[in-house]
């Protein structure tokens, strides 16, 4: 019987070694330790034995059933570390997979158009400045000429932080900050947010984009103004569009102009984007600087003139692309957003 102990033992060894997955191993395992497995039977036939051979017979089972037990056991473990190691292989996550999946954000449209109008004018020989939101009553109405009664000054138009300080209801105040710097000759454009008490509608946002330009120098004239001003329209619009200036008021210019532009989508025909007059919206306030601004900065108005206009950056944008509600630029809707 010691014999057969041993064979059945190491021929379960062999079976264990070779084993190469669980069902196996669960085969092995009720072969030899289950109910009527080979151990098993030699366990229940020890009564068969001797009283002397009994002990040492069962002794030698026992210790051949736990060394086959944990053979299995540790082979279990090995195969279910090999499982999860093939497994982890297997499903690795590849992070730059799929990458087209996830929306790739952009600039927004006004942005864009800042930049553009930017690049534009920095090809032209302007510098781009930066100026403050936030800036004061001398510099955004006293120091531009605005009479104390002027209706822009009123509350009912313009956003208050405290009695001298403001909102910039426009990038004009950047003008004077510019001038007072007294470095001339000046070339200079300057965009940014704006913020006026208006009522919102199809053109009109309380905060919206304004794009300052001024020139100052010895021999400026009203044809450098309108040149420089039909340049840039036709490079933002496009050669066919034609400019219209019609006469204005402003405190800070004299004489003062409005432009606007001929609709670049039907070309002056009529269409719904220009509600059939074949003219844009109104673009820009223009003006040659008023002799008092830049006395007011500290420039002698008899050796220098100066030039000066202010975009609506958010309009710009809107006649390029036939948008025809300002509203549709802060919404916020993807749909939208994405056609640029
Ligand atoms: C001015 O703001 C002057 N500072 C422009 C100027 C500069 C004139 C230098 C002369 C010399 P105006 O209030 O017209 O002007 O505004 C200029 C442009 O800003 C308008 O033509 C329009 O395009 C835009 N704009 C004005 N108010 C709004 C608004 N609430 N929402 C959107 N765009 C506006």
């Amino acid at each position: 019987m010691k014999d057969q102990v041993y064979k059945i033992t190491e021929t379960a060894k062999k079976r264990i070694d070779d084993a190469v997955s669980l069902k196996e191993l669960n085969d092995i395992k009720v072969k030899y330790l289950g109910k009527k497995g080979e151990i098993t039977s030699l366990l229940k036939s020890l009564s068969s034995l001797s009283k002397e051979e009994r002990p040492a017979m069962g002794k030698l089972l026992n210790e051949k059933r736990n060394e086959i037990d944990k053979l299995i056991l540790e082979k279990t473990e090995y195969l279910n570390k090999e499982k999860l190691n093939i497994k982890v292989k297997e499903e690795t996550i590849d992070v730059t997979a799929n990458r087209n999946k996830h929306d790739v954000g952009h600039f927004s449209l006004i942005n864009q158009t800042m930049a553009e109008l930017e690049g534009l004018f920095q090809k032209m020989g302007f510098d781009v400045v930066s100026g403050p939101e936030i800036d004061t009553v001398a510099n955004v109405f006293d120091d531009l000429n605005s009479p104390k009664n002027h209706p822009s000054r009123d509350l009912t138009d313009t956003f208050y932080l405290s009695d001298n300080v403001v909102l910039r209801p426009h990038t004009s105040s950047v003008q004077i900050r510019v001038m007072k710097q007294g470095k001339l000759p000046i070339r200079m454009v300057s965009a940014g947010r704006t913020f006026r008490n208006d009522e919102v509608d199809d053109t009109h946002s309380p905060m919206f984009h304004q794009m300052e330009c001024l020139v100052v120098d010895e021999g400026v004239s009203l044809a450098n103004l309108k040149d420089t001003i039909n340049i840039f329209i036709k490079n933002m619009f496009g050669d066919d569009v034609k400019t219209r200036f019609r006469p204005h008021y402003f405190p800070f210019t004299e004489p003062s102009l409005e432009v606007d532009v001929t609709c670049p989508i039907c070309k002056g025909k009529g269409c719904d984007a220009c509600n059939h007059t074949g003219w844009s919206m109104e673009l820009l306030g223009a003006g040659m600087v008023h002799p008092n601004v830049l006395e007011n900065c500290g420039i002698d108005s008899e050796k220098y003139t100066g030039f000066a206009f202010g975009m609506g950056v958010d309009r710009i944008a809107m006649v390029k692309h036939g948008i025809n509600d300002i509203r549709l630029l802060y919404d916020n809707d993807k749909r939208f957003i994405e056609q640029f």
